[in-house]
């Protein structure tokens, strides 16, 4: 079997995202997600102008060869861009072997060690009053797992609180927006929200909280140890991870369970965190780190060092990349949790899939390959228009994170 086509599909049904469809000489497709999230068009440009040339002719077949020609063969190696195309050829490269097998992919990764998929949902609202409605909300549609981030007093505007309540978007201006963070504020408000959450809704619903990289190591050593009481599942992305020992400062004060990595793109981003067992979940995605293939390669050093999964599944990540993370969440030892933030309609007409929710776990159907799809007509009816991600400021105008 040979590849004889690789089309990059362009499409933004409420928000933008990137697709690589292949072609093969016997008729047989395969889809992977290519999106980045603000920088779309860099990956589309990547694919199309260094990867499709290449990928003509190929053997389907060789998924693991397919990678590594595309890592070491470019010489560059690593990179959000250069991670998202690699992964979006390995996901299509392994729908492809499922069909031709004609089984799901996660049989072809080892099957299922387990019944369902275990998701969090994001409830998100100005106030604690309100962020109370939205868990219900959750808990009524069955979830066990609820991610909760409220409005900071003193502070305009919040990363992660939307202004749509079950569909949540923060890429918004074609230049990117400016918001301004106050850490004292926020260190102050947080574990009362957890507080009243914890008194309203008990000890077993599982609570996560965000903090998209904007404290310091002490300070979210700090965060950590005031929310002990009300045992979150997870606190995310406490601080930026590029320095991977800044980490130890946190762990050496707190037993609140750390996640992060919904940034990194290869085993080098995250190799000390694991290994030192600086986490508790590691948040890499099939899109943007590096496919089915890489991911499977991290969450296996991961499950050797008591680090279980939690990949990122925000609405920048396409159907297709969920598809896929739940072939892989399903095979594999250590999962943790599943982020699972609902696409609009729109999208869930551009991307027909067969996965579905149910009493609080996913499940990715039964059908060959990934079970999903992209209808091109439709997408085409969606022109592509930018949008970038906001841009954080502290109170006197410093850049800080996010
Ligand atoms: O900021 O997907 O855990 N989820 C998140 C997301 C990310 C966006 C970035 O594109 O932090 O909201
Ligand atoms: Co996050």
């Amino acid at each position: 079997m040979r590849i004889v086509e690789a089309r990059v599909i362009v499409t933004s049904p409420g928000r933008n995202f990137v697709t690589l469809k292949l072609v093969t000489d016997q008729g047989v497709t395969g889809v992977g997600d290519a999106t980045l999230n603000g920088r779309e068009l860099a990956v589309a440009a990547y694919l199309s102008e260094h990867v499709v040339p290449a990928l003509i002719g190929r053997d389907p077949a060789r998924i693991e060869d397919t990678w590594q020609y595309l890592y070491k063969g470019a010489y560059w190696r690593r990179g959000p861009v250069t991670m998202s195309a690699i992964a979006a050829v390995d996901t299509a490269l392994w729908d492809i072997k499922g069909k031709v097998a004609g089984l799901p992919v996660y049989q072809l990764l080892g099957g299922r060690c387990r019944d369902g998929v275990t998701v969090y949902g994001h409830a998100n609202a100005a106030t604690v009053e309100e962020v109370l409605v939205e868990i219900a909300r959750y808990a009524d549609l069955g979830y066990r797992a609820v991610r909760v981030q409220t409005g900071i007093p003193g502070l305009a505007t919040t990363y992660g609180v939307g202004r749509d309540r079950m569909h949540y978007e923060p890429a918004d201006a074609a230049v990117p927006s400016e918001a301004r963070w106050s850490t004292e504020r926020y260190l102050a408000h947080v574990p009362t929200v957890f507080a009243a959450v914890r008194s309203e809704f008990g000890p077993d619903l599982k609570l996560l909280h965000d903090v998209h990289h904007r404290l310091t190591p002490i300070e979210a050593a700090r965060l950590g140890k005031s929310l002990e009481p009300h045992a979150l599942t997870w606190l995310e992305d406490p601080v930026p991870a590029e320095l991977q020992e800044g980490f130890r400062l946190i762990r050496q004060h707190t037993t609140t369970p750390i996640a992060v990595g919904e940034v990194f793109n290869t085993v080098w981003d995250c190799h000390q965190l694991i290994r030192e067992q600086l986490i508790d979940y590691i948040r890499a995605t099939v899109v943007h780190a590096g496919g089915i293939s890489h991911l499977r390669r991290i969450f296996d050093l991961a499950a050797m060092h008591h680090v279980r999964s939690g990949s990122h599944g925000a609405t920048d990540l396409s159907p297709v990349c969920m598809a896929a993370a739940l072939h892989v969440d399903l095979s594999i030892p250590n999962f943790g949790l599943q982020e699972y933030m609902r696409h609009t309609e729109e999208t869930d007409a551009v991307f027909p899939h067969a996965y579905h929710f149910a009493d609080g776990y996913l499940h990715p159907g039964e059908e060959p390959g990934l079970g999903v799809d992209i209808d091109e007509d439709l997408a085409a009816r969606y022109p592509y228009r930018p949008a970038s991600l906001p841009v954080n400021r502290l109170e006197d105008g410093t850049m800080h994170s996010w």
